[in-house]
């Protein structure tokens, strides 16, 4: 049965990964972002090469009255969600707690948790009707363990393990799956977002070890959603070989 997978932030990273997972096995894929000329591209790789159905959706995850008209003014057909990756996030800047940028902060917690629960509180409705359903939230080690200088980012991660586990409660009774999945560190665009477009402090993050790639959280995403439907992965932490905790690496 061909589902339908709505990911968030699906313009780069991950969230482009992980539509491309799906659409390989002709899953119809919603896919948002907010730089809609990437989504437009995404959009016409999927049908050309995967030959499946696509719903590109422009808009701000951060903005609540977007996510609610957009997720309302769903055409019908595209209402029965089967699988929501609350993938869209980011961490911006990374100084110590007394030297912090508030609009960075305002950014990550806004993007990260905010945006997360307004995709959750519009979609999940759609999948209580139908007793039947999945929420993925892209987590990361930052929300298992904090590290130096990770403040904020860390605390909006947290947030995302603390809200998986909270959603997960309230849906047990409707059937629906919730899990998070936490990866470390991965080569994506999310350093040169955090460092503000320095390239070169982005690509030291991972100089000396091999990262995941993009392609690696993708695989973990989608075969959560290849269990029977009586398993479900609550919460799975992946990380390179080479990374033992948020702040342990064997670099060469
Ligand atoms: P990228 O920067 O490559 O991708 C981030 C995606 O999020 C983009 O598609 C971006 O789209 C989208 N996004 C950001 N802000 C918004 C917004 N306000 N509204 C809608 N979409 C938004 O980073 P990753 O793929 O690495 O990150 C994806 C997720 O994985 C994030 O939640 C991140 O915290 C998490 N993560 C990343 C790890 C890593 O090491 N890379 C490790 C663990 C977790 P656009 O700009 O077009 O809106
Ligand atoms: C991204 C991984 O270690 O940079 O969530 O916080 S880390």
């Amino acid at each position: 049965m061909k589902k339908i997978v709505l990911v968030t932030g699906a313009t780069s990273g991950f969230g482009k990964a992980i539509a491309i997972k799906f659409a390989e096995n002709s899953d119809k894929l919603i896919i948002t972002g907010r730089r809609n000329d990437r989504l437009l591209d995404l959009k016409l790789k999927l049908e050309k090469e995967y030959n499946t159905e696509v719903l590109a959706l422009c808009f701000d995850v951060r903005n609540s009255s977007e996510v609610e008209k957009t997720i309302v003014a769903l055409p019908e057909k595209w209402k029965a969600i089967d699988v929501l990756v609350n993938n869209a996030g980011l961490a911006a800047g990374m100084h110590p707690i007394h030297e912090g940028v508030l609009d960075d902060w305002e950014r990550m917690i806004d993007t990260n948790m905010k945006g997360l629960l307004y995709m959750t509180r519009f979609v999940a409705p759609l999948m209580v009707a139908r007793k039947k359903g999945h929420i993925i939230n892209i987590g990361s080690v930052a929300g298992k363990e904090v590290y130096p200088n990770g403040n904020v980012y860390c605390g909006s991660k947290f947030g995302v393990d603390a809200i998986t586990k909270g959603t997960r409660i309230d849906l047990v009774q409707y059937n629906i799956k919730v899990t998070q999945i936490a990866p470390g560190a991965a080569n994506t665009e999310f350093s040169l977002v955090r460092f503000h477009g320095d390239q070169e402090r982005a690509d030291n993050v991972y100089k000396g070890f091999k990262p995941l790639s993009a392609e690696d959280v993708a695989e973990t995403v989608y075969y959560v959603t290849t269990l029977p439907d009586h398993v479900n992965i609550n919460d799975l932490v992946l990380m390179p070989t080479a990374q033992a905790s948020s702040m342990h690496f064997y670099k060469v």
